[in-house]
């Protein structure tokens, strides 16, 4: 009894992995284990003989059993201790740091827009991106010869063979939504169509899509000269300057009659853009009186109401803005110019200040 004793307790202290130790445990206390086969044994004996032998594998039992658990869990406390060791974390290190994301100057200048022509009263509408040729050309009054609808000119969604309908189109302006709005909530109506627009043209003052806004304003007496404030008041806001002078130069647009170009007074002096003052005109936008077979198409009768449109390209604006160099710069995911200026739009010196070209 002693020496089974010494044995498995002394095997017990010298094991080192919990392995091992449960190999200890099926040799002592195991269904074939030894202890287990002595305590059978214990029937062949007198009853005097079983009782002291019989108690004394109880205590061996108890002994080993104690000794196998107490080895169990300072082995796993050995491991939680060299894991600790290994597995160290440095919480006196500086923290990584995380990289702070920017409004790209496009939205920028769109929500810069949308909150000027808001505060005029005009509401945001939103349509397509794909539409059909109905509300992007005839609605508008683009004949069917027009350029612009000219394979070359426009993205053409697929048709099946044999689908000999009218192919929808990428939408070439943000138009075809003021048509939809018109021919939901009819007239009077006063709204504005941020949104890309997407046209076959790519060279440095052009990309496949842009962006563009749109304004409507249709009532009973909406005149030129309305569109004239509402353009002016745009300018001086959007420029943040006191004054601007706008002109006025004869256009044609299928959609508008008559139709006007706008010019800004400006200069260039020194490279440096500045609005509202000096001898040069910047072109800056598109305009005219709604065509009356556009408000016919829109389900608004021509001989009761009138009313004005324009059309503003967003990246030149928040290029002339922000002194951005090249239309790429959006476009190639060039950030160089957007890390130089650390953009956010809103810390930066306006053209008001000067910018270089
Ligand atoms: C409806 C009726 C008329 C919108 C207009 C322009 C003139 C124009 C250009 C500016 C720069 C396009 O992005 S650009 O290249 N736009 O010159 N747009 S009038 O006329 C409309 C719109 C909607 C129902």
């Amino acid at each position: 009894m002693q020496e089974l004793r010494d044995k498995y307790l002394s095997a017990v202290a010298d094991v080192t992995d919990e392995a091992a130790l449960e190999e200890i445990r099926l040799a002592a206390l195991g269904k074939k284990g030894e202890i287990s086969l002595k305590m059978r044994e214990l029937g062949k004996m007198t009853p005097e003989e079983r009782q002291t032998t019989g108690k004394a594998l109880n205590v061996l039992k108890d002994e080993i059993d104690a000794a196998l658990r107490a080895k169990k869990a300072a082995l796993a406390d050995a491991a939680l201790d060299a894991r600790l060791r290994e597995e160290w974390l440095d919480v006196t290190l500086p923290g990584r740091p995380r990289r702070q994301g920017t409004i790209h100057p496009v939205s920028q200048v769109m929500d810069e827009v949308t909150a000027i022509f808001a505060d005029m009263g005009f509401a945001v509408a939103e349509g397509p991106q794909i539409e059909d040729d109905w509300h992007n050309f005839d609605a508008l009054n683009i004949a069917p010869e027009h350029p612009a609808r000219q394979e070359h000119d426009t993205f053409f969604m697929h048709r099946d063979e044999g689908d000999n309908r009218p192919p929808h189109v990428l939408r070439t302006h943000t138009s075809p939504v003021q048509i939809r709005a018109m021919l939901e909530q009819g007239a009077p109506i006063r709204v504005i169509a941020p949104g890309r627009v997407y046209r076959m043209d790519m060279d440095q003052t052009h990309t496949p899509m842009f962006h563009q806004v749109e304004g409507l304003a249709i009532g009973k007496d909406i005149s030129m000269a309305n569109l004239k404030w509402v353009l002016e008041e745009f300018c001086k806001a959007f420029f943040e300057v006191d004054g601007v002078e706008l002109r006025f130069r004869a256009s044609h647009f299928p959609f508008t009659e008559p139709s006007a170009e706008v010019d800004i007074r400006c200069s260039w002096e020194g490279g440096s853009l500045k609005i509202g003052e000096g001898d040069d005109w910047m072109e800056i936008l598109g305009s005219g009186m709604v065509h009356p077979k556009v408000l016919q198409s829109a389900g608004i009768d021509p001989n009761e109401w009138q009313g004005f449109a324009f059309g503003i390209g967003i990246d030149r604006l928040a290029m002339l803005k922000y002194g951005i160099p090249d239309l790429r710069a959006f476009f190639e995911s060039d950030l160089r110019w957007l890390k130089h200026y650390g953009f956010s739009a809103l810390d930066l010196p306006t053209v008001a200040g000067g910018l270089s070209r």
